[in-house]
């Protein structure tokens, strides 16, 4: 009974839990947070002068030699140097650059000139993000992160310097790692994390197209700035899609993300579109607003890539004004072509789209509104998609409210009660509707696991755990892949063990390093369900899956979902699901994932909330046994430590 009034609960209570957690310990007292601490050992986490401008010298005006076009069937190796660092935004060259000639005043408003403004950004190494001072974690010196753009079969190899004061690593999503499971980037997991002062190098094939990113996958550092795109184009065979754009321009790559400032990471304050956007304080609107623009030319057709580093619960919707969006891929997969208005995206998902500028030459509004908690505060941001020639300072931002949303039909729409019917007059496609490109039959699987996400009470009023399989992940202390044949086994857990050991984690709160055990090469389903009043966006690491089903349940119904499946199987694709590797699992409702376990390894599957992934909504998926994981490097073989 308890456990139902929790659930109902949990909406409410998650702000203020996830504020509570990690300010108070479980006896109120104040905990200084991580940041605080670092921040008093080293009062000057930033220098200030720019010098992240210098490692990017290198990079200033020159074409990386592997954004090509990709009909060469040449593979390449790929170099990147990133440095992992801290930095500030709108610091002192910012400030003297905002106040430059290209301000200027219309209707007794200041306008900046924001086209013109967009060379000169970056020589001037000017963070603007929301027009605030803060904190932020970056590499290069880049707000979003660098650029990768490769093609199909490319090896991409990144030396990461970690110059923090803290360890970090980097995820590179939408990869399957197939022959280097050891590059995936989790700590713990398939590596090492990256000491402070440390470096490591990524060296991996880019074995999946499409539109995908790279982040931090240590604590909430993407919700800080390391994160950015991963661009993988392919050769004109493999993209059926080519003749419905004329253009794909590392200009239309779009990365939004919530955005928090100065390392305080519970609740989002704002929204980013490419590192920009108004800022949304109180009292503090006379800043100049630097809006990200777009720009086409009349009678063009553009494809756009969109990732959403969504970092906490706040799903977003994004419309262009008077533009139809053609969908053509999602998570880096070619679906059957879908004219929609309005798409929802949760955090970690890709959506490309080709945009035809068929109207009148004028600026258009993108629009980017976030729910969930997001709506609390009524986050919204806005882009400019700029037509040539359209004069840049006659932008109408009266007509900017929270309120709007974009007539027409919805794709993805968020899997719970309340925006249902926020579209209410619009048509909405459900993405387990979307077609693959190819289509295929869908294998009966050989195993069926159910899994469940869900928050926890410990005890009343001390704030949320969060859980897959009624287990809080922790992160095991050795890395899991390196140490696979020193019998770590023994330390696993997961749910059934814990059932033979006597605990009954509905009531008693489990915590340990939960490790769903795969067969190799075998067809798997996964049927993931949610027993909160929120959607949860669940990654799987090592794999593209297909999604063979999604639904609702219901409050009631949903903790029997396994029985009702078994007694009367819940409908399933049959052919042509789409393939992702992020998907929303709908409030007290389920997602039908399935795979070919072809990739033995330690994979991570986790909620891409970062407040709930962090605070224990993940799992590890072993696929295989550890005989038959490849070997790693002897540079990446350590026990201990990221470095032999
Ligand atoms: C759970 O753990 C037990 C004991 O370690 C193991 O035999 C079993 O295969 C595991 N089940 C899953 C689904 O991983
Ligand atoms: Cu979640």
């Amino acid at each position: 009974m308890k456990f139902n009034l929790v659930q109902t609960l949990v909406f409410v209570f998650c702000l203020i839990s996830v504020q509570i957690y990690g300010i108070q310990d479980a006896n109120g007292k104040r905990i200084v947070s991580k940041y605080e601490r670092i921040m008093q050992m080293y009062p000057q986490l930033t220098t200030g002068g720019g010098e992240s401008s210098q490692w990017r010298a290198a990079e200033k005006d020159m074409r990386h030699p592997c954004k090509r076009d990709c009909s060469d069937q040449q593979p390449m190796t790929c170099y990147y140097y990133m440095v992992v660092h801290y930095d500030d935004t709108m610091a002192e060259t910012c400030k003297r650059y905002l106040q430059s000639k290209f301000r200027f005043k219309l209707g007794g408003k200041e306008y900046l000139d924001g086209i013109m403004l967009e060379e000169n950004l970056g020589a001037t190494d000017c963070k603007y993000a929301d027009g605030l001072e803060s904190q932020v974690m970056v590499v290069n010196g880049q707000l979003p992160g660098l650029a990768i753009e490769v093609c199909l079969g490319d090896t991409v190899v990144a030396d990461v310097i970690n110059s923090m004061h803290e360890t970090t690593t980097v995820h590179w999503h939408g990869m399957h790692q197939r022959m280097t499971p050891f590059m995936d980037g989790v700590p713990h997991v398939t590596q090492y994390p990256i000491e402070a002062g440390q470096a490591f190098r990524y060296r991996f094939e880019v074995d999946h197209g499409g539109t995908n990113w790279w982040h931090s996958h240590t604590e909430h550092q993407r919700a800080f700035g390391l994160a950015g795109p991963l661009v993988v184009r392919m050769p004109p065979r493999l993209n059926p899609h080519a003749h419905l754009y004329d253009f794909d321009l590392s200009e239309h790559v779009i990365m939004i993300q919530d955005w928090v400032h100065n390392f305080v990471e519970s609740v989002a304050e704002n929204i980013l579109i490419n590192g920009r956007g108004r800022n949304l304080k109180k009292g503090v609107t006379s800043k100049p607003t630097l809006y990200a623009h777009f720009p086409v030319v009349r009678g063009g057709r553009y494809r756009f890539r969109v990732i959403f580093n969504g970092v906490s619960n706040c799903p977003i919707s994004f419309s262009v004004d008077q533009h139809d969006l053609v969908v053509i891929a999602s998570d880096g997969n070619d679906i059957e072509p879908v004219e929609v208005q309005r798409i929802m995206f949760h955090g970690a998902e890709r959506f490309d789209f080709v945009l035809h500028a068929n109207q009148e030459v004028a600026n258009y509004w993108i629009r980017v509104k976030g729910y969930s908690f997001c709506a609390k505060n009524q986050l919204h941001q806005e882009a400019v998609l700029h037509y040539r020639d359209a004069d840049p300072r006659s932008l109408d931002t009266h007509i900017l409210t929270y309120a709007y949303d974009a007539p027409g039909t919805t794709l993805n729409e968020l899997g719970d009660d309340n925006s249902m019917t926020a579209n209410g007059n619009g048509r909405s496609i459900s993405l387990a509707d979307l077609n693959a490109q190819r289509q295929e039959l869908e294998l009966q699987p050989a195993v069926t696991y159910y899994t469940s996400m869900n928050a926890f009470e410990v005890r009343q009023g001390e704030g949320f755990r969060f859980q897959m399989d009624d287990i809080s992940f922790s992160m095991p202390k050795m890395s899991l892949l390196q140490t696979r044949n020193l019998g770590v086994g023994q330390f696993f857990c997961n749910r059934t063990q814990q059932a033979e050991l006597g605990f009954n984690c509905r009531q008693r709160h489990c915590r340990c390093s939960n490790v769903i055990q795969v067969p190799a090469n075998q067809q798997v389903e996964f049927v993931v369900y949610s027993l909160s009043n929120t959607p949860h966006p669940v990654h799987l690491h090592g794999y593209t899956f297909r999604v063979v089903g999604m639904g609702t349940l219901g409050e009631e119904k949903i903790g029997q979902i396994e029985q009702i499946d078994r007694r009367s199987p819940l409908p399933r694709r049959r052919r042509g699901a789409p393939l992702k590797d992020s998907v929303q699992v709908p409030a007290f409702g389920y997602t039908i994932l399935r795979f070919f376990s072809n990739s033995p390894g330690y994979w991570m599957f986790h909620c891409h909330i970062s407040p709930h992934s962090e605070n224990g909504m993940a799992a590890v998926v072993r696929v295989g046994e550890d005989v038959e994981m490849k070997m790693c490097p002897v540079s990446n073989c350590g026990l201990c430590s990221s470095v032999a």
